[in-house]
């Protein structure tokens, strides 16, 4: 019957029961996001049709709000029940946001196709620090979470289907958050949606595994990389190295009628480099384990400028 349906992959192995039921939850909110970023799209089939293997997610990123369950547990449930760990947490004053990341089960390599058919990703979600607001943003926070009925049990649900738990604000309300936390704003209207996924550079089989040319080559086909410190985000120990692009925005219908665009999703790019007690390894001997884990926050803090208003009205040159 339809509920037990499994999908086969290309090399003819077969993914059952729970972890076939997750993988199709992912697929969903990966359609969700291709429908909705035409960039992001475009970028995943140009760079296919350049490597054309199958493509290897590095990472998957969600954003919420920090207040009354509505935070980082509204998805963190979903991966942990489907064998994910909970790793480090990141912290990022400045923006009032901190994050954690969750790491796939180890047997996850047991996904031999592409995308969220391949070996599962690291799952990065954030919340926004609510209660370092102001009284104004608070209270339209609370508004629309209290409005969601227990939609913080459904996180990945709503992130499938591609609808908000809350009902849709007014343009008003919108602005207020945007002028205090644009991280918020997009939460408002983007609520669980997929933020980006992460294409693991280091993964692909042609010249493109170097993150720089990967780079260029995204930037001479037309497209705008994020340029927040520099297109290049590389961690202290130089070991992490990632860019994005610009998000898209989509046109919005806010409850008042008002219709405005607003930013939508983006796509990263990151190539993890070997640990130096590796470094004598051969190539064909190097395993993802063997390569520089987890995020870095001051990367991070410039990735999430990949929404801003400022990155987004920018004229590439
Ligand atoms: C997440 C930004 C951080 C990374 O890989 O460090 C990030 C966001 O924009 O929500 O993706
Ligand atoms: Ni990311």
């Amino acid at each position: 019957s339809y509920m037990s349906e499994n999908r086969s992959h290309s090399d003819g192995s077969v993914i059952q029961g729970g972890e076939a039921f997750f993988r199709n939850v992912l697929e969903s909110i990966q359609e969700v996001y291709l429908k909705r970023n035409p960039t992001a799209k475009a970028v995943l089939d140009l760079v296919q049709s350049v490597d054309n293997d199958k493509l290897v997610y590095d990472h998957l990123a969600f954003r919420t709000f920090g207040v009354n369950g509505y935070g980082i547990e509204s998805l963190a449930g979903f991966f942990l029940d489907n064998g994910y760990t909970q790793r480090d947490e990141l912290k990022f004053p400045g923006k009032k946001l901190r994050a954690f990341w969750f790491a796939p089960p180890a047997d996850s390599s047991s996904g031999t196709g592409s995308g969220m058919r391949g070996p599962l990703p690291r799952v990065f979600i954030s919340e926004l620090l609510v209660d370092q607001m102001s009284p104004q943003t608070q209270e339209i926070i609370k508004k629309y979470t209290e409005s969601s009925g227990n939609g913080n049990k459904y996180g990945a649900l709503a992130s499938s289907l591609g609808h908000l738990t809350w009902e849709k604000p007014l343009y008003s309300e919108f602005q207020q958050l945007a002028s205090e936390s644009e991280y918020a704003a997009w939460t408002l209207v983007n609520g669980h949606a997929l933020n980006h996924v992460t294409i693991s550079a280091h993964r692909l089989k042609t010249h493109l595994k170097d993150i720089n040319k990967l780079n260029e080559f995204l930037e001479k086909s037309g497209f705008k990389l994020n340029s927040e410190g520099g297109v290049l985000k590389v961690s202290p120990d130089g070991l992490l190295q990632q860019s994005s692009t610009v998000a898209d925005s989509v046109s919005f219908q806010f409850a008042d009628g008002v219709t405005e665009s607003v930013p939508c999703s983006y796509i990263e790019f990151a190539e993890r480099l070997v640990l130096p007690e590796y470094e004598n390894l051969p190539l064909a001997e190097v395993k993802e384990s063997h390569r520089r884990d987890g995020f870095e926050a001051s990367s991070a803090d410039k990735i999430f400028e990949s929404t801003s208003k400022e990155q987004l009205s920018r004229v590439s040159s």
